[in-house]
């Protein structure tokens, strides 16, 4: 089934031992514009795997980065309220924390349109982003935030330190599962690190990824999903520690901020959250080996629900035109025979169609015009957020159906 199997993107062990195939899908975020309907999109394998000698998952896919993220990425940051505030607040700690003021300099990677870089302006922070997907970059700039729209590395890292010098904060939330040559990229951040400074990473914990099945959040962007022991194994190859952990539950399906620096001062929660890894198996094989066949349980059992519902003559449409709604259609296979239409707030998105499945993204607005009787909610991760929004079409009746962990209608 797994034709190559390359080396390990953190250890560079060659021993990967592949765990689950989603088949060939196609690329999350390159949404389908009009007239690209009748050509058959691009398709690459998805396949996973974990490495004995390091405990990273990570796909055996490599998509060319720039395809990934300079010619198809509409993701933008600041459509979700939650995602707004849970930034403010992590500016906001480190300002408090750290003493941060204009004698500062706090670097972001992956600072889409500036949500976060810019709440450090009211405390005079000197910040620079850095993305290179260039409509966020000038939506940042736009925002008053200044952004190098360049891949970040060991080479960028040089030269953001000679001509602005050591950065006291790097922070780089849902970057590090996009990264493919990963060494480099950690390599750039000790470089450019003062020697008190500190890196805060944030991403989606893979125990919680399997424990909850969420099997979506696998698609082309994320080479990598990561665990406590495989952060700690991979910053300490540059000479950097683990130093602290934050968990936080309810963000994109569990997201852990894991607190780095050059000089070593683990916390409690740190040693707590590796010895509960270590304790829960995560850094085994055998964690994940039957993961392939919960897959396949989940996707049958959303199947039969969306199929029972429809054969009841229900009208569907979905919510969250998101990365992981692509994972989800295409590996269960949902087109327009199902899904009338998908709603989202991203104005980007709106006017084109789901990879592969070409089901159309409409303004949000459209749940009310159309009153559907049901809503595949594929952004799941918002789910209170737009349970909120959408008093008045569950009022009316509309029915939410929340498809992780195990479908469920709300
Ligand atoms: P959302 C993204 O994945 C992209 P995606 C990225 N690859 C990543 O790593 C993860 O996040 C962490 C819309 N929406 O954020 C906005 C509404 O319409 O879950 C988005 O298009 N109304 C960097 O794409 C989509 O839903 C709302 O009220 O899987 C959500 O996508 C809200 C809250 C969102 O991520
Ligand atoms: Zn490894």
């Amino acid at each position: 089934m797994y034709d190559r199997v390359p080396p390990c993107r953190s250890c560079g062990g060659a021993g990967l031992k592949p765990f689950l195939s989603l088949g060939k899908t196609p690329l999350a975020d390159a949404l389908v514009s009009a007239d690209q309907l009748d050509q058959v999109d691009p398709a690459f394998p998805l396949d996973v795997a974990f490495c004995p000698g390091c405990a990273l998952v990570q796909i055996l896919e490599e998509v060319p980065a720039e395809r990934l993220f300079v010619d198809n990425y509409l993701y933008f940051s600041s459509f979700s309220d939650h995602l707004l505030r849970h930034a403010r607040e992590h500016v906001d700690g480190l300002v408090a924390a750290r003493g941060l003021g204009p004698e500062s300099f706090v670097v972001e990677l992956a600072s889409n349109d500036g949500y976060l870089l810019r709440n450090f302006a009211p405390h005079g922070v000197r910040v620079l982003g850095v993305d290179p997907a260039p409509d966020q970059a000038a939506a940042a700039r736009e925002a008053g935030v200044p952004t190098v729209e360049e891949f970040f590395g060991v080479e960028l890292a040089k030269r953001i330190r000679a001509e602005h010098g050591p950065a006291d904060v790097i922070i780089a939330n849902n970057v590090m599962a996009h990264v493919p040559a990963l060494n480099d990229f950690v390599g750039g951040m000790a470089e450019l690190l003062a020697d008190d400074g500190v890196i805060t990473v944030e991403n989606p914990w893979v125990k919680d990824l399997v424990d909850h099945g969420e099997f979506d959040t696998i698609y082309h962007e994320h080479f990598c999903y990561y665990s406590c022991t495989s952060v700690d194994a991979l910053v300490r190859r540059h000479g950097m520690y683990l130093n602290h952990v934050e968990y936080f539950p309810d963000l994109h399906g569990g997201t852990l901020r894991w607190h780095i620096g050059k000089r070593e001062d683990i916390s409690a929660d740190a040693r707590r959250m590796l010895a509960e890894e270590r304790a829960a198996g995560v850094a085994g094989f055998a964690y994940y080996a039957d993961f392939a066949d919960r897959v396949e349980d989940a996707r049958s059992e959303l199947l039969t629900l969306l199929d029972r519902l429809k054969a009841d003559g229900a009208s569907i449409a979905a919510y969250g035109a998101a990365a992981k709604g692509s994972t989800m259609l295409n590996y269960l296979g949902v087109g327009t025979e199902i899904l009338d239409f998908v709603v989202d707030r991203n104005t980007w998105k709106q006017g084109k169609f789901m990879p592969g499945v070409h089901v159309p993204i409409r303004p949000v607005e459209a749940l009310l015009e159309e009153q559907p009787d049901y809503v595949l909610v594929l952004a799941w991760n918002f789910l209170d957020e737009i349970l909120a929004q959408q008093d008045e079409y569950r009022q009316r009746g509309g029915r939410f159906i929340r498809p992780v962990p195990t479908p469920e209608v709300i």
